[in-house]
Parts: C-alpha cells; structure tokens; sequence
C-alpha cells in the first residue's frame, strides 16, 4: 500500500454516519449504546423530512396551516410535518421518554417510561423560509433524564441547563443536506448523499475561525435594538465586515462557523428577552460552538450558564460566532 493510500483509509472521511457513531461510542459518558440509537434515530427522521423539503413545492405541503403554535406563530405545513416525523421516530426508537418540540405547548410523553434520555427539539426552523425554496433546518438538544426511569418525564429533565446537555446537533436543509453534532468531544459534519441514503463524515473535526467577516443580523430592527448592539454594530461597519443573513438560524450559523463572524439575535422594543428558544435554539447551538472553539452570550453572560426558568419555551438573545468578536460584544454590553 502506497503511504497516501494508507493515510485515505486512515482518515475517517467518507465513513457512514452510522459507522462513526458505532467508532465513537465508547466516548459517550454513558457507553451503552442508548445515545447512539437516538442519534441514529434523529438522522432517519432527519432524511425523511428532507425529503418532504426537496420536493415541497410538487406535493402541496407548503403554506400556512391557518393554525398558532405555541408561540404565537403562524405553522407551515412542513412545520407540522416535521414535527411528526421527529416525535414518531423519537417514539418508535424506544430511547427518549419524551420529547419537547417548538410545536407543542407541553412535553410529549413518547410513552417510553424506560427510555433514559429528553430530546428537546425545533423540528423545522426558519418558517418565513420553507415556501420560498430558501435554506431551512432542524436544531436539537439531548439530555439525560433527571426523573425516575419506568415513570414519565418531568419538566426539571428539559431544565437542567445548557451544561447539562450530552449532545446537540442541527440538521441544515440546503444546497447539500449536512448534519453536524457534537457529544462534547469535537464537532463532526456529514453530508447526506441523496442517491445512497446516507449521511458520510465529511468534517471531522469543525473549528470557527477566531475572527471572521461576517455579522449577521436583521438590520430592519435597527431602531429597536439596544444601544450596545448598534454600538457594536457601527465598529463592524467601520472595519468593513461583510453583512449576510439568510433569516434562518441554521443557515446563518453554518456558513458563519465555516468562514468565522457572529450571528446576532438581540433582545429589542417588542420582544425584551429576543426571538429565539433558549431550550431548543440557544442552548444547542451555543454547546456546538464551544466545541467548536467559539462562543455564545446572551449579552454579558455565557449562553450555556445561562439558568433556565420554568418556561419550557423561554426565549433568550443570542450572539454567537468567532471568540473574538463574540468577547468584543460581550465587552460592550458589559459596559
Ligand atoms: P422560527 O422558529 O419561527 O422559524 O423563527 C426563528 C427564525 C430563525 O431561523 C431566524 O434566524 C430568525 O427567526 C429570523 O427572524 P427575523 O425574521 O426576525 O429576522
Ligand atoms: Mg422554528
């Protein structure tokens, strides 16, 4: 065997995702297999609502359902859709006891009272974008349950705090479908090959660039951003950084942590506390960035210290991106 041969077969890249969560197992706190079955689990799901994305125009699943989720906000069909596919895979698995989706108000019992773990879970995120054939995505966040197993979940299983998490992941709906997750050992991506039905590794190990081009943002809330975001918004401005936002969190946050930058969802005049979840949105993707080698804040605090409140559904401003200029924000709204 030539050294660059035996070097390709070294690298694990182009393994199934299957087989690397069977090679990473024994990383897991908790190595019985149990995680990687709900991982697996999230990835079936994960191909099946993509497929239901890829051709949403043909199969009159786009549009509004005419319903309010819990939020307030108006469902898409694929919201709904994914919803479903997600708690049912959750629930035919066997391994989550229960589920807490941005779609419902309460904590679904997946019936699985032996079932070890809690997946908190936004099934389908950027909703102004599913009919608009624009990037969407899937965000989760997996705990280990706190309540006695062989009876149903409690709230304290989806409230132990950002730390508490053993793995989180998203699942982007773009020009490529990828997921990338981490269980606290790195972050690993896979993009799934249409033709095979399979995700393959194909970023082993992400790190975020410590400083990075862009910022991102909804700009048409300048006028009800608090002073400390527009101050630093003018600094980035004045060093010439790039502006890019899709408008769907998944999106905006895969592309920032492959070419650095900070992703901003500041609190403003209507909503104090910001858009996003903090149980399925925040905490996530602030667990993901860190074992990427950024950061995430929600103004002077960390993210993922952060103490929830009993509000299953909280929402929480989030700054997330390249060390550098996420402690630059966090310098000023210390201030
Ligand atoms: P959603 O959960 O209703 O889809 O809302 C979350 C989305 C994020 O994906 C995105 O970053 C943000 O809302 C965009 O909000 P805005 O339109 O206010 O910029
Ligand atoms: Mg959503």
């Amino acid at each position: 065997m030539t050294p660059t041969t035996e070097n390709a077969l070294a690298t694990p890249v182009g393994i199934t995702l299957e087989r690397y969560i069977k090679r990473k197992q024994s990383e897991f706190a908790y190595a019985t297999g149990e995680l990687s079955q709900l991982l697996r689990d999230l990835a079936l799901a994960g191909k099946i609502v993509n497929r239901e994305v890829n051709r949403a125009g043909l199969s009159r699943i786009t549009g509004a359902m005419g319903e309010k989720n819990v939020q307030g906000e108006h469902q898409q069909r694929l919201d709904v859709e994914a919803n479903i596919r997600f708690v049912r895979a959750l629930t035919n698995g066997g391994e989550a006891c229960a589920v807490l989706s941005e779609e419902d108000e309460h904590i679904i019992q997946t019936g699985n009272v032996f079932g070890k773990y809690v997946v908190a879970i936004d099934p389908l995120d950027g909703s102004s974008n599913i009919d608009v054939n624009v990037s969407i995505g899937t965000i989760f966040s997996i705990y280990r349950r706190v309540s006695r197993v062989g009876g149903p979940a409690r709230q304290e299983d989806f409230l132990q705090g950002g730390r508490a998490q053993v793995a989180a992941g998203y699942i982007l709906y773009g020009s490529s479908t990828m997921l990338v997750y981490t269980t606290g050992h790195g972050v690993a991506g896979f993009t799934y090959e249409n033709s095979l039905g399979e995700f393959f590794l194909s970023h082993p190990d992400i790190k975020i660039p410590r400083q990075g081009p862009v910022f991102s943002c909804n700009e048409g809330n300048w006028f009800d951003y608090p002073e400390f975001v527009r101050t630093f918004l003018m600094t980035c401005k004045e060093r010439r950084l790039t502006a890019r936002y899709v408008g769907s969190l998944v999106a905006d946050y895969h592309r920032n942590l492959f070419t650095g930058g900070i992703y901003l969802y500041p609190p403003t005049t209507d909503k104090p506390t910001g858009k996003l979840r903090l149980l399925y949105e925040g905490y996530p993707l602030a667990f993901i960035i860190e074992q990427a080698g950024g950061m995430a804040v929600t103004g002077a605090d960390v993210v993922l210290d952060v103490q929830p409140t009993t509000d299953l559904h909280q929402r929480a401003p989030l700054f997330v991106g390249s060390a550098e200029l996420v402690v630059e924000l966090q310098a000023v709204a210390a201030q």
